[in-house]
């Protein structure tokens, strides 16, 4: 490895340079980046930091004992063994389960977003190598996007589609009169993109639209969603409310006779059953949804004449779906598109999730991307990914999905590569309690992370910056040489070097690798790019030279509105992926599975969890500013942004000032499933009755002594909203994760307090 010379590299979020002088790295955004993530400043903390998994290690308890159900995870200690030692017995433990259990008995859902690497990707890996050795029960979908994902291609279009290539950031600078956005825009949001980005284009998008003329509506609980510079009329909605006020526009639409007749009779199916409802008592008018919505009926009138001239564009941020009855406002976003006859418009129309994810909204790539082999895998077990702690909870139980019931395999080996369940999923004593099930959980990790602290072995695995790669993503010009920049950490291996050991050790060595180095997978997944670039007479370099370069300029498709423009310009001849090849405002196939709390159409459901007197707050756990999810929390930039040492919950004055909480204080947010620390923020740009505390603060439980009868997980010291989320579906028919909203109450926390000792290697007992 050269060391002190400037290297080319990426990350999820964003492309970059680095110099390493044998003890610090110095990393610079790449300088065609108009407007650089902060979170680039994580990056160097991790080289050498004590959170980081020096040697293979395993639970003694799993160790001494053998597998099998054990409350003991996430309570013993460790101990560091050989890669040769633990590789023999986790491929001799994969062996039993399979051979007494079958294969659908190995879990490698392993949901996460691991590093931006298209070869070293983890779950990728994981999958591969699961898949070769027999196979595994899969999940489907992701926590982003679980409610969405199920209900578009039943009502508009693949998921893609609607997301990453309909209504681009270039239309919107120079078309859209109106952008009303549903969970605003945030910035903070886009910095990140699935495989790296080399620019972020959205600050300056939405500058230019807003110079042009075009005006920024923001309908959310906080202020920040949208970026200060569009000057956007701010409606700070009640959370889990959003599809109330859609339905409003619409009947204020409809009822002043400017909705899109033609329109809808030629591109819509549904458009009775949805405007009959609209209609029926309690009628959905502006003043039905201010109850509701905490907005007034004059703004929510104001707002219905504005959307319905010129051309306007209704976004909705993924957060919006991750809670009960998640459906409803995509739905319902969609519907309100297509009354006002837009979609398919430049600029107009429906772009779902624009803004939350800094790959979409963008013109796609002319030529394929490098990507990872797939295997395929021979078992056909899986479950809607948030449904993990039940499925270890209830085997053989059953439930409904997408119109069919279901019924939950008996996993005993769970694997996880590249995610961090711990941090991702909701209430999380609740996972610790389904995670003792099993009996044997293996994985992966760069860091100590709270999942590694519950495995019963941890695979040390390098990090991204000790490796090469490729970063990619089909909607990003920048093909990058991600170099390595740093020497290995400890005793940490690639995660192709440890699964092809493991299958070497199963016997399915050869399908695993198909006889490459990891070099060697670099340079034929870069062929497939290479071949199509030739075969389109564009500059085609080899991989000597790509390497050499650092980078690669892609071509890229004319940024022609995709699917939705083509829809729209020739329903017949272009029908969409939906029941009629319409949109649909309505569905009688999803009336048909009968499921009450998803209708057939858009429309208002009571949530089955809200503020009461007990629980008197909407808990907002957004996605945090300082990083990504729960990667690098130690880095300079997250650990910056924390109070104390603790995750940091905003708090409207109003709300602050009566409980006796000031500016700084460590407050506890509890309900009935467990409680958090967190350092307050008081200000007011949140709504009144709600808090805002982000993800990614790793999980520290421990007693509470407000309630020592929870044991000694009942308080997180760090700030986990997870430690208080619920775990239930969205719906019975998308089972999508509900992490986003749940109730709780606050207070100040006056007791000592309990430090935070996360970020570094567990004790050894
Ligand atoms: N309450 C609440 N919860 C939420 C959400 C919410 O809004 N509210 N949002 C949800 C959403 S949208 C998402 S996508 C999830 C995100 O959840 P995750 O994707 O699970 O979160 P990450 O922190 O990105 O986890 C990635 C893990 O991969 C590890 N890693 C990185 N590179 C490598 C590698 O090369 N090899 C291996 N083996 N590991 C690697 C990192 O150290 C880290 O532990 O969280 C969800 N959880
Ligand atoms: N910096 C950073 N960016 C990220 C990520 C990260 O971890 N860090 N994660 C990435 C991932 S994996 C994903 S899936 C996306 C997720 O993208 P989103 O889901 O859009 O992101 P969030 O920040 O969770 O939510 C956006 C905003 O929605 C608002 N909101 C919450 N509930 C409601 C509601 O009921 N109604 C309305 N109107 N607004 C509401 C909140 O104020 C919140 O700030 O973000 C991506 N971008
Ligand atoms: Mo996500």
């Amino acid at each position: 490895m050269i060391i002190d010379a400037e290297k080319t590299h990426s990350a999820h979020w964003g492309v970059f340079t680095a110099r390493y002088d044998g003890r610090r790295l110095r990393v610079r955004p790449h300088p065609g980046d108009p407007d650089p993530s902060p979170v680039l400043d994580n990056i160097p903390s991790a080289v050498g930091h004590p959170a980081r998994v020096a040697a293979p290690a395993v639970r003694r308890g799993w160790w001494e004992r053998g597998p099998g159900r054990d409350p003991g995870r996430g309570r013993d200690g460790y101990r560091t063994v050989s890669w040769e030692a633990v590789l023999d017995r986790l491929a001799e433990e994969t062996h039993r389960v399979r051979s007494t259990h079958g294969d659908e008995a190995v879990y490698g859902g392993s949901y996460g977003w691991a590093s931006a690497g298209r070869f070293h990707h983890a779950q990728g890996q994981l999958h591969r190598f699961l898949a070769v050795t027999g196979g595994y029960t899969r999940s489907v979908n992701s926590y982003s996007g679980g409610a969405a994902e199920v209900l578009l291609p039943q009502i508009l279009g693949g998921f893609d589609a609607v997301t990453r290539y309909a209504v681009t950031w270039d239309q919107v600078a120079a078309h859209t009169d109106t952008v009303l956005a549903f969970g605003g825009m945030a910035l903070k949001n886009s910095g990140i993109a699935a495989g790296g980005v080399s620019r972020h284009v959205e600050r300056g998008a939405m500058r230019a639209a807003r110079d042009r003329g075009a005006m920024f509506v923001l309908v959310s609980p906080l202020r920040p969603d949208l970026p200060e510079e569009v000057d956007a009329t701010w409606l700070p909605i009640r959370p889990g409310t959003d599809v109330a006020l859609m339905l409003a526009l619409m009947h204020t639409v409809v009822a002043e006779g400017r909705h899109d007749t033609d329109f809808l009779a030629s591109h819509c199916d549904g458009w009775e059953t949805l405007r009959e409802y609209l209609f029926a008592a309690p009628a959905k008018d502006a003043a039905w949804a201010s109850a509701i919505t905490g907005i007034d009926a004059s703004a929510i009138r104001e707002l219905a004449w504005r959307i319905a001239y010129g051309r306007t564009l209704v976004t909705v941020a993924q957060s919006l779906q991750r809670a009960e009855h998640g459906e409803q406002p995509v739905w319902g976003g969609t519907a309100l598109a297509a009354v006002l006859g837009q979609i398919g418009l430049p600029g107009g129309g429906f772009n779902y999730g624009l803004g939350s994810l800094g790959h979409y909204g963008r013109p796609r790539n002319a030529v394929p991307v490098p990507s990872f082999s797939r295997a395929p895998n021979p078992v056909n077990s899986f479950i809607p990914v948030a449904r993990v702690a039940d499925m270890l909870l209830h085997p053989g139980g059953t439930y409904d999905y997408d119109g069919a019931e279901r019924t939950y395999p008996h996993v005993r080996m769970a694997w996880w590569a590249g995610g961090n369940p711990f941090h991702h999923h909701q209430d999380l004593r609740r996972l610790r309690r389904a995670v003792a099930e099993l009996d044997t959980f293996a994985v992966h990790d760069p860091v100590w992370t709270a999942t590694a602290r519950h495995a019963d072995v941890v695979l040390p695995s390098t990090m991204t910056i000790e490796r090469d790669d490729i970063g990619a993503t089909s909607s990003d010009a920048l093909l990058v040489a991600m170099k390595q920049l740093v020497p290995v950490h400890g005793e940490a291996r690639d995660d192709y070097d440890v699964l092809s050991a493991l299958a070497h050790r199963l016997g399915h060595g050869e399908a695993f690798t198909e006889g490459r180095t990891a070099h060697e997978w670099l340079v034929h997944m870069y062929d497939r790019t290479r071949k199509a670039l030739a075969d389109r007479g564009e500059p085609a370099p080899d991989f000597e030279e790509f390497w050499e370069r650092g980078e690669l300029e892609l071509p890229r498709r004319p940024d022609d509105g995709g699917v939705l423009a083509r829809f729209r310009a020739d329903p017949e001849g272009h029908p969409l992926p939906t029941p009629s090849g319409r949109v649909q405002v309505g569905s009688a196939t999803i009336a048909g599975h009968g499921y009450d709390d998803c209708p057939g159409h858009p429309a208002w459901r009571e949530p089955t969890e809200a503020p009461d007197e007990r629980h008197p707050f909407w808990l907002v756990s957004n996605q945090p500013a300082t990083r990504l999810h729960s990667q690098l929390d130690f880095g300079a930039h997250s650990s910056g942004s924390k109070r104390s040492g603790r995750e940091v919950v905003r708090i409207h004055p109003d709300d602050a000032g009566p409980l006796g909480i000031a500016d700084g204080d460590v407050v506890r947010l509890h309900n009935d499933r467990g409680a958090t620390l967190a350092a307050a923020r008081l200000t007011d740009d949140i709504r009144p009755g709600v808090l805002q505390l982000p993800t990614g603060a790793w999980w520290a439980p421990t007693a509470d002594p407000e309630r020592p009868e929870l044991g000694d997980d009942g308080l997180c010291a760090h700030g986990n909203p997870n430690a208080v989320t619920r775990d239930r579906g969205s719906s019975r028919f998308a089972q999508g994760c509900t992490g986003q909203l749940c109730a709780v109450a606050v207070s100040r926390f006056d007791h000592p307090l309990p430090a935070v000792e996360v970020h570094r290697a567990p004790e050894a007992p």
